[in-house]
């Protein structure tokens, strides 16, 4: 990826040798080339700056030497040009991940009042144009945006970070379902008294595993309830977190639905047919659980947990939907949403139905899960698993 910088402060870019980047140019990755705007100029004051069209204060930056730093760089369609600014759109790793896949981004770092409008306007003839914005707050130029876009792309760059793995688990990454990062702990065991929690030195895998989920999930809903935002149904019926509150009408609805699958399936034991309010309680605790409600009716609902000795699979279950309005597909969007959920360390969905409850099954093989007579299903049930697509 090749990296180029317009600004009249190029000294604030040094920092750009100093971190991560340093190591990918030397390695061939990443070509860094930062350029003082004042070269386009002509005269002996090096003016980059004029005052406002229709008043106002400050100045505004002068669109020739733009023009021509743009030509002599000889900026082409297939690049990038990043004007960095308050007034663009809010920069997440949903776009450092888009922008590290571009071979080349040209960084127009604006200072004064911002840079005349027609400068975005030819950039946008001769070139991709992206006006982003660090954040909801207002600094005295774009070279801090410039540096730390550039750090949430270029440690996305292949073979740039050491430990590819390390990326997986991060905040607001697709692979950990937007989730914030759980705590971590190292060595000693016991600080001031504080211990580490027991369950990381357990050697459970699996522990660890629902415990780092779980602790991720929480700090999330406290800190950046945002993130958490509910995914939707195609109608925009949004597919809520359960709450407690929703535990009379999940036992409702799930007594309703297993009625049918008791039908299906005679002679089995059902055991959502033989839960209490404070079972269902009880479960809503430990599984990830979510709802879909029409004109404040619950209508739908499914779980998911964290199984395994390694954590690896996520146990899928209760997906459950209101008899009246099956045969919608709410199901499969329901399916769709829990596995899209599960945290980064799952590899394996896995499920399980009524032997007799046919439907289900189909619905199951057309989603890409398997029967697995292998593994040990309870009485009167069938096991079905899926893996995870390393893309989803
Ligand atoms: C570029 C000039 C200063 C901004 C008058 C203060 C980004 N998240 C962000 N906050 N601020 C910027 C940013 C600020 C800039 C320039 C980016 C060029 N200024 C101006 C408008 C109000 N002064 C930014 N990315």
């Amino acid at each position: 990826m090749r990296l180029d910088y317009l600004t009249i402060f190029p000294d604030y870019l040094a920092p750009l040798r100093l971190s991560l980047p340093g190591k990918a140019v030397e390695s061939g990755l990443l070509e860094l080339h930062v350029h003082d705007l004042r070269t386009w100029t002509h005269d002996r004051h090096r003016t980059v700056d004029d005052t406002p069209y229709g008043g106002g204060a400050g100045m505004v930056m002068k669109p020739e030497p733009w023009g021509e730093a743009f030509a002599a760089l000889e900026v082409a369609p297939t690049d990038t040009i990043v004007f960095t600014t308050p007034s663009g759109q809010p920069f997440d790793q949903r776009l450092a991940e888009e922008l590290s896949g571009r071979d080349r981004l040209v960084f127009a770092c604006g200072r004064y009042e911002g840079i005349d409008q027609r400068v975005v306007e030819h950039a946008r003839d001769i070139a991709e144009v992206r006006e982003i914005s660090l954040g909801d707050y207002v600094l005295n130029g774009g070279e801090v945006a410039a540096l730390a876009i550039t750090e949430a792309v270029v440690r996305l760059l292949p073979g740039f970070m050491g430990n590819a793995e390390s990326l997986v688990e991060e905040s607001h990454a697709d692979s950990t379902g937007g989730l914030l990062e759980y705590p971590v702990y190292t060595k000693p065991p016991v600080w001031q008294g504080r211990e580490v929690p027991a369950v990381l030195r357990s050697g459970d895998h699996g522990a660890v595993a629902r415990w780092r989920h779980e602790q991720a999930r929480r700090r999330t809903a406290e800190r950046r309830p945002d993130l958490l935002a509910p995914s939707a149904l195609d109608d925009g019926t949004p597919i809520e977190r359960a709450v407690p509150a929703d535990a009379g009408e999940l036992l409702t609805l799930q007594r309703a639905c297993w009625m049918q699958e008791a039908e299906a399936n005679p002679g089995a034991y059902i055991p959502a047919l033989h839960e209490s309010l404070e079972d269902v309680q009880a479960w809503l605790r430990e599984w990830d659980t979510y709802v879909v409600r029409r004109a404040g009716r619950l209508v739908a609902a499914v779980r998911g947990r964290v199984e395994g000795p390694e954590g690896t699979a996520w146990d899928i279950g209760r997906i459950m939907v209101a008899p009246d309005l099956q045969g919608q597909g709410l199901g499969r969007v329901l399916l769709e949403h829990i596995e899209a959920v599960a945290p980064a360390t799952v590899t394996t969905y896995l499920l399980f139905t009524g032997e007799g409850s046919l439907r289900n099954q189909r619905m199951y093989r057309k989603a890409g899960y398997r029967l697995r007579s292998d593994l040990p299903a309870p009485p009167g049930a069938v096991i079905l698993t899926k893996p995870r697509r390393q893309d989803s």
